[in-house]
Parts: structure tokens; C-alpha cells; sequence
């Protein structure tokens, strides 16, 4: 093809020449085109970087304001609804409900209960109970307080013996001074542990069995478990007992076996952790699920007398059934390339296995474990695998 030269007024312009310029203008164009679009979207990945920060910080922040206090609600409901304020133009919704629902549900736990400020309240300090008792003149008492993980126990043993021992003692005391001259009129349940059986003499565990606890914190429950049954037996006082086995579900800590496990099997699924490290694989634990088990609490405080009841499921399973359920869960068979184990997590003494007897709590309270293990291990995982997408 040939071209023609152009002709503009009475200049004649080379074909050639006209269309490389036309080329070249447009490149040029396309060039500022894209750095534009490059400036811009630079921008709004710092602005996203930014906001994830933030949004981290936040959730951070909710988290601990649910959990620091739930008697300072209304403080606390504040805090955070003036921080969505400012944010609430750069997060999602999902963020703005859950803040809503924990505030919501901050409000309603006070309305139900007469909370101790957590703050100004410590299990070690018995006129700080003492006040508790007087600010809150309640009808029931649960003392759930203790040191609890027990690898930690062996780090801290004076302290889990003053905080999970004594601590229940000075409940008790508190209690019973607050009560005057009416010794059965607050009924007081303490949160009693298998670990206390340790080295089991006897399977399964119930109320009769001889304890032979392993750990300081077994020690310790020990101690609260017989306090308990002295106050019981010397003041008359509504003081129960529970003897719960392992109770967990998806808002377990992460430092115990099954909430690291769910965590890790979750995170391991959506491709943002490797593996996991544990200690010993061969423990056997009777796990239920602790909604259950908190009924159980209620009821015992319920009864005419106050007494002492194993709360459990009856079955046993170890670390690594545990493993097996969860992983297939997210559809992994095989689970042992995952999994790696190491010296820090085995425990100086450990409780190899744990199963109970709940037949007396079935009897006399009524109460059944209404999950079941399978049931349990699937609930965890796939809590941990919605919170994971969720980015909690
Ligand atoms: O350990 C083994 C570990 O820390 C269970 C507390 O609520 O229940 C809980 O005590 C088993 C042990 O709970 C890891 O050696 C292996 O044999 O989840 P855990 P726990 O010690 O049974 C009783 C009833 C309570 O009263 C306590 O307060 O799992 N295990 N590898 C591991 N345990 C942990 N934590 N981490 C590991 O990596």
C-alpha cells in the first residue's frame, strides 16, 4: 500500500512521520495513564495496610476490654463505641456487629450478675473479698478463680498455692463473714479438677477416689477441694464441690492442648501456619464440652444440700484421636507431617489418663454431657476456622 503525503494548507507532511507522531503521542499517553493508576493504587494499598492496623489494633482493644472487666460496662461499652465512631468510615460491617454484640452482651451479663470488679478484687487479698461480698450481697458464689494452666504451675508454684489453694480459703472466709449469722444462706460452688486424681488409684474417677495429685496446681486443688468440705462440715455452710474433668470449647485458651490444636488445624487449612509443636501425644483426657458442664455448676448449687459430684463424659481419648478428629475435619488423613513434637511442652509429672464416673451427678442433679466428643472437636475447629477467615 502506498501512502499519500498530506497536505495541510500549503505545507505537505509526510504520511509516515504523521503516524509514528500519532504513535508516539499515544504512547506517551498510555505511559501517564499508568503511572497515575500506579500512584493511585500505591495509595490505597497504604491506606488498606494502614486500616488493617488499625482494624488489628481495634480487635485487639475489644478483646480486651470484653475481658478485662464486665462490670465496668457501661465504661467499657463507651470506650468502644466511641473508637468505631471514628472508624466506623473505614471498617467493614462484620467489625461494627461484633463490637455491637460484645457490648450487648458486656450489658447483659451485668445486668445479670453482680459483678466483682476483676481490677480492684484479688483472690490473694481477703478484705478485697470481703468487699466484693458486701458490694455484690449475692445469693450464690462461684469461685472459678484460679492459676489454671498447669505447665505454668511448675513455673509458679508459691503463686498458683496462694492464688488456686489459699485463694479458695479466702473465698470461704469472705463468704462466711459476709454470711454472719446465717451460714446457709450463700451457697458457694468451687471449681474442683481432675487433676486432683493425677495418678489415678482408680478407674474411672469418682467423688471416693483416693486423690494423688501431680502438679502443683493438683496440689493446690487439693487443698481448696478439702477447704471446701471443711467449711461444710464446720459452719454448715451451702459449700459444693465440682470435680469437672477437662472441659473446653472454641473460647478455651490457646496455650491448653485442644484450642491449640483446633487454632493450628484451622490456620494450617487456610495455609498461614506450617505445623505444630506438642509434647506428649499419649495423654488421655475425658473431654466435654464446658456449656455442659456449667449446668451442672448451676445445678449443684440448686440442691437442698450442698455436696460434691465428678462431672464428666465417661470416655477417654488421647492428644492424638484428638489430632485425627480435627484435622479430618478440614480434610487431612494424614495428620503425623503436621504435627512435631519437643521436650518444652512435656510436663515433669504428667497425668496419663483421665476418665470419670459422673453417676451420681446423673443421679441426684439430673445432668447428662449433651455434646459429644466428635461433636466437641468439630464445634472447635470449625469456630477457629471462621475466625481465622475472619482474621481474629
Ligand atoms: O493438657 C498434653 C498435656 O493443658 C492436656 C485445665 O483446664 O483440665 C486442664 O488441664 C494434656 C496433658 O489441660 C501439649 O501433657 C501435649 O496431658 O490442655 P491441657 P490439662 O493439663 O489436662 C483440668 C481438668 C484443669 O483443671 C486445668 O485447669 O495434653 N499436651 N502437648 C499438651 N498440653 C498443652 N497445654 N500443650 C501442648 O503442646
Amino acid at each position: 500500500m502506498v501512502l499519500e503525503p498530506i497536505q495541510v494548507g500549503s505545507v505537505t507532511l509526510d504520511p509516515v512521520l504523521v503516524l509514528l507522531g500519532l504513535l508516539g503521542f499515544a504512547a506517551l499517553a498510555l505511559l501517564v495513564l499508568v503511572v497515575i493508576v500506579a500512584v493511585h493504587m500505591s495509595r490505597r494499598r497504604r491506606e488498606a495496610h494502614e486500616s488493617d492496623a488499625q482494624l488489628a489494633e481495634l480487635k485487639v482493644r475489644l478483646r480486651t476490654l470484653a475481658e478485662i472487666s464486665v462490670s465496668r460496662h457501661g465504661e467499657l461499652a463507651r470506650a468502644v463505641n466511641e473508637r468505631l465512631d471514628r472508624m466506623t468510615h473505614r471498617v467493614g460491617s462484620d467489625l461494627t456487629e461484633t463490637a455491637r454484640k460484645t457490648t450487648d452482651s458486656i450489658a447483659k451479663l451485668h445486668e445479670r450478675l453482680a459483678v466483682i470488679d476483676s481490677a480492684q478484687k484479688n483472690l490473694t487479698d481477703l478484705s478485697s473479698l470481703i468487699r466484693a461480698m458486701r458490694d455484690s450481697d449475692p445469693d450464690e458464689v462461684y469461685n472459678l478463680g484460679a492459676v489454671s494452666f498447669v505447665a505454668y504451675s511448675w513455673e509458679n508454684a508459691p503463686l498458683t498455692t496462694d492464688v488456686t489453694g489459699k485463694g479458695v480459703l479466702n473465698m470461704l472466709e469472705a463468704v462466711r463473714l459476709h454470711s454472719a449469722d446465717d451460714l446457709g444462706r450463700i451457697r458457694f460452688y468451687q471449681a474442683s479438677s481432675s487433676e486432683m486424681f493425677g495418678k489415678v488409684q482408680e478407674v474411672p474417677q469418682r467423688e471416693t477416689t483416693l486423690l494423688w495429685p501431680r502438679s502443683p496446681y493438683g496440689v493446690s486443688k487439693v487443698f481448696g477441694h478439702y477447704m471446701t468440705i471443711n467449711y461444710r462440715e464446720s459452719y454448715g455452710m451451702h459449700a459444693s464441690s465440682g470435680i469437672l474433668f477437662n472441659h473446653e470449647s472454641p473460647r478455651r485458651g490457646p496455650e491448653f492442648v485442644t484450642r491449640k490444636i483446633s487454632q493450628a488445624v484451622a490456620r494450617i487449612h487456610l495455609g498461614t501456619q506450617k505445623d505444630i509443636v506438642l509434647g506428649n501425644l499419649d495423654a488421655e483426657r475425658d473431654w466435654g464440652f464446658a456449656g455442659d458442664y456449667v449446668e451442672a455448676m448451676w445445678l449443684m448449687l440448686q440442691q437442698e444440700q450442698a455436696d460434691d459430684y465428678v462431672i464428666s463424659t465417661g470416655e477417654t481419648h488421647s492428644i492424638r484421636e484428638f489430632l485425627t478428629l480435627a484435622f479430618a475435619r478440614v480434610g487431612i488423613d494424614e495428620w503425623e507431617p503436621y504435627v512435631r513434637q519437643d521436650e518444652r511442652f512435656m510436663r515433669p509429672a504428667e497425668v496419663d489418663q483421665l476418665i470419670g464416673d459422673a453417676a451420681k451427678a446423673r443421679a441426684a442433679l439430673g445432668w447428662e454431657p449433651r455434646v459429644s466428643f466428635p461433636e466437641l472437636v468439630a464445634m472447635m475447629v470449625d469456630a477457629d476456622v471462621e475466625a481465622q477467615k475472619a482474621g481474629w
